[in-house]
């Protein structure tokens, strides 16, 4: 018997910027999805149609296999499409009226109720005209961008800055490098590697460390679980391809993670963000032993005496021993120094996707400023020692592969806005860090900072100065946003639930899909389209096997009254074209007069397949074209081996085209910046802040806090997925039935706490509690405690000091940046205290925060929970 009717083909990464990974069969039934499931590419092709490529080292052969090797949300996706918590219909706050009172002090109380699309469109367009008018373009905030379903032709965030960019301008929000804050903010000023700061030499990478390496150091890198988000499995059998030729995998991190569990020949545990401290010893280890490449510091570095001096104390009169660092980081002085001989005397390489806390904590320019001294002193570029940057693509150097290289995007098929990520911005724009602080400026004062702050900009514009609101404007009226969970991805959540109450902010629209997170705080919602009820267009060019190109038709029916982001703003361009003059043909404009079968074409024109191989025919009939390995792909100089063998003439894009240990940029713009000087330090507390466990607030929060991508969600979504919940480190379902978010706790820190695997606990600071589910394990270094990011916000009382059950941690991490002149976020590293919660004592306090909790531990929420009763 036939299970299925129809299948198409869908890119289900979850990257959002129509490229990624995850080439996926969805086969659906009477207008149902009834199964999604991974693509053998030998339905069409055979390995000499692809170009098959190998790599083989020590006797080994690895390859990319056949089949599509997807992650597991790619599989789990319909879950969301046909969620409870999808929004059906548009929906309006019941006491917020455009006519008369807002009541802005009930965002997140008040529910909700339905509207038609029509009622919608026209308080949308008469509200964007009145505040025009009345205030000016720029009181109109959006909040545009994050990752998401990946589309192309209706991709998911920034299609409303889109409309409002064209018809007289707006104040986009900017979206900072969030994954890679401290190589942005500090290794680009020690070794350029424009723009991300991380390596960009990637090419042949993985072939270089299969060939040359003896270890790799995971640092901070966890391949089995954050490759899920955007890429597949490959990385997952990278690693074991790693132990079949005898690559030694070093783990650095304060957990037991996914990968360290299986893959790790050792784990070096350490506390959250004091990695700085442990580098420092490795380097004055090298420096008093001789065992680093003098030479080439002499030839392919600067400033290396300035280096030398802090390190040996002779500037603050303290050596950074081996000792000195163990009070801070808690690995023992004597693994400290094992390390630090192995290295000296192997070829080792890092490999991160991006670094966890490391790279996302206080002063996190310090650390990755180090990682390239450290890198330097032994001779990187040279055959074995490199970086590896982005395993979760895992691609270590696929890009060699492809004729696609990851980032290949498809500008011309865009409805996304781009610019809030690749640094296109109106003049009026905020960092996405310093959103609540701008929310909440009081007319006549202003929020500063440096920097576009967007992720694809140079070195020097850190050293630009902004500020807003722009001088004669009147800060932000109205926010319009297709991302909001901002409450449970960035830094200081709860600050941002209270500005969201500011009475200056007179309309807060939201479109999204699900009923959750900033959504429950909105005045009127748009329900939106999941990416299987959309005709769109994408490429695969992360999932490190092969290239191709996808032709996707919907799965489903738009479901409940949803549109796509791209449809919906459509209609609101619609009704402001009746306001003509500025607003003349806007929609027109929006859509290119084109339908979305033509944008597709133009998707496939412009995809990168040759012109003589094009054929639409095919690809219609087909749903997907591969592409194949470009040929040559190995002849190509592995990583930075080409800065190895002739700095003079491959100089890196520093101010002396060397790397810096030195920052000469920082010195002559930050000369007295005391969070990120020239040289690259320890910084244990300063202005900005106090969270070390030497800090006199550790007597009262004494751990630090791990908050990783969560290993069963891409950030905020899928927490409402029935299918992983049940798992038992996705939730722990507590006495009172509640699935908790779990909170790893080692077993010598439970014992004093009085905590069990299973107990309701609370973690928190001055800035607020959140609730969790105990899981008390070794996987955790005593002193700190674990908690991934990205939980659905379930508030008991939000806003600072507020308690949220759903043990979204973002609303107590710090707001802050990462210091004071580098506007990163801060969201992990810092201090929390822990404590056993009386579960009944609270549903006693709060009755009506618990009178209202929809939950149920298979799905989450239910959206038809938040509608008043007709
Ligand atoms: N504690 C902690 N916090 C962190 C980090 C950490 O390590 N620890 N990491 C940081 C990093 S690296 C990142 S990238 C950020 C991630 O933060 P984001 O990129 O902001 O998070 P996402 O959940 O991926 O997506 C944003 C929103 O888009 C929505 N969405 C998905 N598809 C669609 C769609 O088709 N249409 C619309 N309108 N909405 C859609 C999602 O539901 C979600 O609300 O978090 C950062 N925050
Ligand atoms: N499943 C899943 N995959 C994802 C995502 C997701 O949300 N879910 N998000 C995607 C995105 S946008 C990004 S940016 C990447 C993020 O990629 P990463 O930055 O690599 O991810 P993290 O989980 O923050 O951290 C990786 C590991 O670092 C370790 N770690 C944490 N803190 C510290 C520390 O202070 N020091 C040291 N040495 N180690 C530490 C932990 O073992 C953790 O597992 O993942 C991507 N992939
Ligand atoms: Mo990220």
């Amino acid at each position: 018997m036939k299970t299925s009717d129809k299948t198409i083909y869908k890119n289900m990464s979850l990257c959002s910027f129509g490229n990624g990974a995850n080439l996926t069969a969805v086969d659906s039934k009477d207008g149902k999805v009834v199964r999604m499931r991974p693509v053998h590419y030998d339905e069409h092709y055979t390995k000499e149609d692809l170009n098959y490529w190998t790599i083989n080292a020590k006797g080994h052969t690895f390859e990319p296999g056949m089949k599509t090797l997807n992650s597991p949300f790619t599989f789990i996706y319909k879950t969301r499409t046909y969620s409870p918590n999808r929004i059906p219909f548009p929906l309006k706050r019941v006491d917020w009226d455009p006519n008369g009172e807002r009541n802005p002090q009930n965002r997140g109380k008040s529910k909700f109720e339905r509207i038609s699309w029509d009622e919608a469109t026209d308080i949308i367009a008469s509200e964007i005209k009145r505040i025009d008018e009345t205030y000016g373009r720029n009181s109109i905030f959006c909040q545009g961008d994050g990752h998401g379903e990946t589309g192309s032709i209706h991709g998911p965030h920034g299609t409303m800055a889109n409309l409002l960019d064209m018809t007289g301008g707006l104040t986009m929000q900017a979206r900072q490098p969030d994954s890679w804050e401290g190589w942005y903010w500090g290794a680009k000023h020690a070794w350029g590697n424009e723009p991300l700061g991380q390596n960009t030499h990637q090419h042949n990478l993985f072939k270089d460390i299969s060939e040359n390496s003896d270890a790799l150091l995971f640092w901070g890198c966890d391949p089995e679980t954050t490759p899920w988000g955007w890429s597949g499995q490959q990385a997952s059998r990278l690693c074991f391809w790693f132990t079949e030729i005898g690559v030694k995998q070093i783990h650095i991190a304060p957990d037991v993670n996914y990968a360290n569990a299986v893959h790790s020949d050792m784990w070096i545990p350490i506390l959250p963000n004091t990695d700085a401290a442990m580098q420092l010893a490795i380097a004055y280890v090298w420096m008093t032993e001789g065992t680093y490449d003098t030479e080439y510091v002499k030839t392919h570095t600067d400033g290396f005496d300035w280096f030398e001096y802090y390190v040996l104390g002779n500037e603050d009169g303290v050596p950074k021993t081996p000792e000195w660092a163990e009070e801070k980081c808690h690995v023992p002085a004597y693994r400290i120094k094992a390390l630090a001989r192995y290295w000296a005397k192997h070829n080792v390489s890092i490999g991160h996707c991006n670094g966890g806390s490391y790279i996302r904590s206080c002063y996190s320019h310090e650390p990755a400023r180090l990682e390239v001294y450290l890198l330097a002193m032994q001779a990187v570029g040279k055959p074995g020692r490199n970086q590896v940057k982005f395993i979760e693509w895992a691609l270590i150097g696929m890009d060699s592969f492809n004729p696609l290289p990851p980032g290949h995007f498809l500008p011309e098929v865009r409805a996304c806005y781009h610019g809030s990520v690749l640094g296109e911005l109106p003049a009026s724009f905020i960092p996405k860090t310093l959103v609540p602080q701008c929310i909440t400026v009081k007319e006549g004062e202003k929020v500063e900072w440096y920097g576009h702050t967007t992720s694809r900009h140079h070195r020097t514009d850190q050293f630009k100065h902004f500020q807003f609101p722009q001088d004669g404007d009147h800060g932000i009226k109205m926010i319009w946003s297709d991302s909001p969970c901002w409450s449970t991805c960035w830094n200081g959540g709860n600050e941002f639930q209270d500005a969201l109450t500011n009475p200056n902010l007179e309309f807060f629209l939201v479109e999204h899909p699900w009923m959750e997170n900033d959504t429950l705080f909105a005045d009127m919602i748009l329900p939106i389209s999941t990416t299987l009820e959309l005709d769109d267009f994408g490429v695969d060019t992360y999932s490190g096997q092969f290239n191709s190109v996808i032709w996707e038709e919907h799965a489903c029916d738009h479901q409940y009254e949803s549109l796509s982001d791209y449809e919906a703003v459509v209609e609101v361009a619609k009704k402001l074209e009746k306001f003509g003059g500025i607003y003349e043909d806007c929609a027109s404009h929006l859509t290119g007069d084109m339908t979305v079968e033509e944008w597709q074409e133009i998707g496939y024109r412009g995809s990168g397949i040759p012109e003589d191989e094009q054929d639409l025919e095919l690809i219609k009939k087909q749903g997907y074209q591969m592409l194949p390995t470009r040929e040559g792909w190995d002849k190509e100089p592995a990583g930075m081996i080409e800065f190895y063998e002739d700095p003079d003439n491959n100089p890196m894009e520093t101010p002396t085209g060397k790397i810096e240990f030195y920052s000469t940029g920082l010195a002559n713009f930050f000369p007295d910046d005391p969070e990120r000087q020239p040289v690259a330090k320890w910084i244990e507390e300063s202005e900005s802040h106090h969270e070390r466990i030497s800090c006199e607030r550790a007597k009262d929060y004494p751990f630090l806090l791990v908050s990783n991508h969560p290993r069963w969600r891409i950030h905020a979504n899928f927490d409402d997925c029935p299918w992983t919940r049940e798992i038992e480190t996705c939730k722990v379902v507590g006495e009172d039935g509640y699935a908790y978010e779990p909170v790893w706790i080692n077993p010598v820190d439970a014992e004093k706490l009085g905590i069990k695997s299973g107990d309701i606990v609370e973690v928190f600071n001055e800035r607020g509690t959140v609730l969790g589910g105990a899981y008390v394990s070794e996987r955790i270094i005593p002193g700190a405690v674990l908690q991934d990011h990205g939980a659905e916000t379930d508030p008991i009382v939000s806003g600072v000091g507020g308690i949220d059950r759903g043990g979204a941690n973002n609303l107590i991490a710090p707001s802050n940046t990462s210091s004071k002149n580098a506007a990163g976020e801060v969201t992990g590293g810092y201090l929390v205290g822990v404590r056993k919660c009386d579960i009944n004592a609270l549903k006693e306090k709060y009755p009506e925060a618990f009178d209202t909790q929809y939950y149920t531990a298979e799905t989450g929420t239910n959206v038809y929970d938040y509608l008043q009763e007709a």
